[in-house]
């Protein structure tokens, strides 16, 4: 890693690396590059630059974005991590030793652990962690298609960092959230009780509700989840957190989660850093977590 930036950061505009420049990073950095942000992709090939292209609202932009060689030196002082949490690790290895100390580093993905493991081994990274739910998919990796307009909500992991998070949420156009703790819980949530379900009965989001014996996991799984929250600090009621995945569920009907999709596709899922990050926490914490590990065994056998 390099040395702290402070004597080498440029005032001015230091540029926003994306690492993982898929559905959810590909629209980031066309929104950043619109905020008239400086933005560079991380390189998944050798091509010095890639074009990308947003449909939103019957328009479609179109914005070429110079990428990040591996290999490269820095400092990178500011990085947007979109890859899913479960690769994290492998995806930021790279780039490790380019990547400034004090780095301002936004984790934007589903589920979690990848926090923990970075503020253990680089605990001078400012480390600052989003969610979203906006709706994108690609129908080919270098267009995105914004089908559903949500609400990105940024905040600090530590208390000294607010600031920071709340100046970065300004400035990428994102919601300040000052309980991101918990609002990043609720979001787990919802991906514990409606992801693994719609991949192991190959349905569409909304079809979990006609169907009793899913509901009936997803309210256990619900429950679990709310006594693991109340273990670390976030009490909230099992049923409340049961109608609002009713709610996620109605509200995302037509949707193929991002678990289904990856299962079909023969792509490693998400499960442990969701359901799995559950079933940890409820060790750590002697809380049962049964339902959440079924989940965990089902998914993974068919992994
Ligand atoms: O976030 C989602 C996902 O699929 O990962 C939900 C809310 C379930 C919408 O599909």
């Amino acid at each position: 890693m390099s040395s702290p930036s402070s004597s080498v950061l440029t005032p001015a505009a230091p540029t926003w690396h994306v690492l993982g420049a898929g559905a959810i990073g590909g629209l980031w950095a066309m929104r950043l590059a619109a905020r008239g942000l400086t933005v560079r992709l991380v390189a998944r090939s050798a091509a010095a630059s890639r074009t990308l292209i947003l449909q939103e609202d019957g328009q479609q932009q179109r914005q070429v974005f110079p990428q990040l060689q591996p290999g490269a030196t820095g400092p990178i002082t500011q990085l947007l991590v979109t890859t899913k949490s479960h690769v994290t690790r492998e995806a930021l290895a790279p780039l490790l030793p380019a990547l400034a100390a004090d780095a301002i580093v936004v984790l934007l993905q589903n589920g979690m652990g990848a926090e923990d493991w970075l503020l253990a081994e680089h605990p001078g990274l400012r480390l600052l962690t989003a969610i979203t739910t906006d709706g994108v998919y690609r129908p080919d990796p270098d267009t995105m298609v914004l089908a559903g307009r949500g609400e990105t909500l940024l905040g600090a992991l530590r208390e000294a960092e607010a600031g920071v998070a709340a100046r970065v949420a300004r400035e990428l156009g994102m919601d300040y959230a000052p309980d991101i703790r918990a609002r990043r819980w609720l979001k787990l949530a919802m991906n514990c009780a409606i992801n693994p379900l719609t991949a192991l009965l190959q349905c569409r989001n909304g079809e979990l509700l006609a169907r009793p014996e899913a509901l009936a996991t997803m309210r256990t799984v619900c429950a679990e989840v709310a006594a693991v929250m109340a273990a670390e600090g976030l009490p909230v009621e099992p049923e409340v957190l049961f109608r609002q995945a009713c709610a996620t569920t109605e509200k995302t009907g037509a949707n193929l989660s991002s678990m289904r999709v990856d299962l079909d596709a023969g792509r490693a899922t998400e499960i442990h850093c969701l359901n799995g990050y559950v079933v940890a926490r409820g060790l750590a914490l002697a809380i049962p977590t049964p339902a959440n590990r079924r989940l965990v065994d089902a998914i993974d056998a068919l992994s």
